[in-house]
């Protein structure tokens, strides 16, 4: 086999060149490659500077996570780079694309770094529940200081390259098309000094010993919400420490260490288990990857409320021009305004620039008109949420815009199939659910309807990816994927306030568990009201009654909990008599409800939910599911999803703990797929 690395000569550099795509991670072949490169210049005497680089779209953008989890082979990272800092000849990182993880981590071993403006750099292992292994947490702070470093490793967020340059990570800035000739030079000018600076034996950027412990309090206090849950991000502090306060190879054990005990842990297993989840929902089974695309250069989105506003700004943002219909000018100007308002929010919290904010308003144009939709490539609608509001709203939209442009509904329980008969060109029609807010979110539950054309739906994922969302395709059903599955959820939460259990005790499991929020603070966020029929005389249930009193949620002050001017909820009194009144008045008897209980109910019924859509052939894979959730609902991440996490709980345990609750949920259908995998000791992913 040849190898993916390969060495030239310029001169008197030797320039090593990984090729090795996607994105040239650095497997054995390229482990192999570099140790060799390196070899080689100093073996040869003529040779007095060494370049790294790669062809392709970018530098190493990490270890081969294929690798991980597999028996290791060929060379380490750490050894490949040790030997390469120990190099007696300065070797030139010379840095285009992404240089992440591993790959920064080669480039901190070497003794100099450039970079063209556009690159990033970054060390984002915490988003795999890992830590740079290969010296990072020990190079980084070393190089750029212990605060800075604290933030790129902990939150793992790549910088710019004229940041990095301006932090001391780049030392050179070349110009876009010159990298090559710019490291080239500079390596050759490099090679006049005696010595070169070993990262590892810098200290010139580390803190005095009277101040690091402070730092770390700061850095801990400031940010321990942020990491809750997670054990990467304490890990990969505990190293930083070790940087700042021991000697190079004494942390070089910790770091060992730590990063072997996240290595073997769940919570990477998961982490890891989502990266490729992410990528593979963005794949259709059945269409080809080379269907030719519809360009979409115009939208057109229907209905300026909250949502039509959200999802408006996703692809203004993106540089595609909207045309936003309304019925009447006010709500088209009170939707404007609050896009202006979450704009100029963006612009505040250094998301985007003044300059960008207002490109993008420009983009926008507003119409009364259906007429002005005629040329748009793709509309999508985000009107009230009934069937027959949908089919006029479509028929018109039919009538009005081009043939070829694709019909987008933006429901989130009606039949995306039913929707498209309103039109003559069903294979133009599909769901786009967008979750709220729109221009925050990043799940979209793309829904294929039963005619839905292939290369429709390899648009709109594309276009998606476009517009920064991570897309999953569902199939139609009620709710689709996500909303499906919260169904049980919501039902078996309600029968088991009236059993026994508290409101506030639910709520605690779930958020132990890692979620934002559970069932009933959910319910107060969204609003006891969705749904109620608003005839205060009518009480057929505590909602009715809940929503009578005036306990609407958190907008009235008041709903399952009781809330203050800051919308914090406390537990409510009167709730709990309330509660008690309706498990009266239905004949249900209260009992001590266990958490373990509460789960089995809870969130074993969504894992049976979620194995009841993939028998249907609702979602796509199981990974599907898992992207859904974490992406739409705040599923802990470091639990990987719903079905990851029933993988590692074990099927069997979840069909046993289902069973064991048989007599208190006659309406659970149990999924034939989850009951066959359990007794064959499989998993879903
Ligand atoms: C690390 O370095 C630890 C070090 C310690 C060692 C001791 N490995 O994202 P895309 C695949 S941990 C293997 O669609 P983009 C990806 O699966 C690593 N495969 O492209 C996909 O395959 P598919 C630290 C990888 O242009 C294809 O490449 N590094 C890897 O939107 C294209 O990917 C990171 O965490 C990999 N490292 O974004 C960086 N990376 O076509 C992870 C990608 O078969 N990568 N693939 O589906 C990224 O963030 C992005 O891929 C990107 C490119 C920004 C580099």
């Amino acid at each position: 086999m040849t190898s993916p690395v390969r060495t030239e000569r310029h001169d008197d550099v030797l320039v090593i060149v990984s090729d090795n795509p996607p994105v040239n991670a650095l497997g054995a072949a390229v482990r192999q490659g570099l140790k060799d490169g390196v070899e080689e210049g100093l073996a040869d005497d003529a040779v007095k500077a060494i370049v790294i680089r790669c062809d392709g779209r970018t530098f190493h953008a990490g270890a081969d996570i294929t690798e991980f989890g597999k028996p290791p082979q060929g060379p380490n990272l750490p050894e490949t780079l040790d030997a390469m800092e120990a190099s007696s000849k300065p070797v030139v990182a010379a840095i285009h694309g992404t240089a992440l993880g591993g790959g920064l981590e080669v480039a901190l071993s070497c003794h100099y770094r450039v970079a063209v403006p556009s690159a990033k750099l970054g060390l984002p292992e915490v988003n795999l529940g890992l830590l740079p292994g290969a010296g990072g947490t020990q190079r980084l702070p070393r190089v750029v200081g212990v605060e800075k470093a604290l933030d790129m490793i902990v939150f793992g967020k790549p910088i710019g390259a004229k940041e990095a340059e301006a932090i001391g990570l780049v030392d050179k800035l070349a110009d876009e098309d010159a990298l090559a000739e710019t490291a080239i030079a500079f390596a050759k000018e490099m090679a006049k000094k005696d010595s070169h600076p070993a990262t590892s034996a810098r200290t010139d950027k580390l803190p005095d010993a009277t101040e690091v412990e402070q730092i770390f309090e700061d850095f801990k206090q400031k940010n321990h919400r942020k990491i809750r849950g997670f054990d990467a991000p304490a890990a990969n502090i505990r190293c930083i420490h070790a940087a700042a306060t021991l000697p190079f190879e004494e942390g070089i054990k910790v770091e060992r260490e730590e990063f072997m005990k996240l290595m073997q842990g769940d919570q990477s297993k998961a982490q890891r288990h989502l990266f490729f989840a992410e990528r593979q929902a963005a794949k259709i089974d059945d269409v080809p990857k080379d269907t030719p695309l519809i360009p979409v250069k115009k939208v057109g989105i229907i209905g300026a409320g909250t949502m039509g506003g959200g999802i408006a700004m996703n692809f203004l943002s993106a540089g595609i021009p909207v045309t936003m219909l309304e019925m009447k000018q006010e709500a088209l100007d009170r939707g404007t305004g609050v896009m202006q308002k979450n704009y100029a929010g963006n612009v505040k919290r250094g998301r985007m620039s003044e300059e960008q904010a207002k490109a993008a308003m420009d983009r926008l144009s507003t119409t009364l008109d259906y007429a002005d939709l005629a040329d748009c490539d793709l509309v999508i609608e985000a009107v009230f949420e009934s069937m027959d509001v949908k089919k006029d709203v479509f028929g018109k939209l039919d009538a009005h815009v081009k043939d070829g442009a694709i019909l987008a509904s933006n429901t989130s329980y009606l039949n995306v199939d039913e929707i498209a008969q309103a039109t003559k060109r069903p294979g133009y029609v599909l769901g786009m659910h967008f979750f709220s807010p729109a221009n925050v979110m990043k799940l979209l539950e793309v829904v294929r309807g039963a005619e839905t054309r292939g290369d429709v739906l390899a648009t709109v994922m594309a276009l998606s990816k476009k517009i920064g969302k991570v897309a999953v395709v569902a199939g139609v059903c009620h709710g689709f994927i996500g909303n499906r599955m919260l169904s049980p959820r919501q039902r078996e939460a309600n029968k088991l306030i009236l059993e026994g259990a508290k409101p506030w005790d639910i709520d605690r499991v779930h958020q132990e568990f890692g979620m934002p929020m559970g069932p009933f603070q959910m319910a107060d966020l969204a609003g006891l009201d969705i749904g109620w029929h608003r005839d205060p005389n009518r009480i057929e249930s505590l909602r009715d009654e809940l929503c009578a009193m005036d306990r609407r949620g958190q907008k009235t002050g008041a709903g399952f909990y009781d809330y203050d001017e800051n919308r914090r909820g406390t537990p409510s009194q009167d709730v709990e008599d309330l509660i008690r009144k309706w498990a009266d008045k239905e004949g249900v008897e209260q009992r001590e409800i266990s958490d373990e209980q509460i789960r089995e109910r809870t969130i074993y019924t969504m894992v049976n939910e979620g194995a009841l859509i993939l028998e249907e052939g609702m979602a796509q894979r199981a990974s599907d599911i898992d992207v859904v959730w974490v992406y739409g609902y705040g599923w802990p991440r470091y639990r990987g999803g719903p079905m990851f996490w029933a993988d590692l709980e074990g099927l069997d345990t979840i069909v046993g703990g289902l069973e064991k609750h048989a007599d208190k949920m006659p309406e659970l259908k149990m999924s034939a797929l989850l009951k066959d995998k359990a007794a064959k000791g499989e998993t879903f992913n």
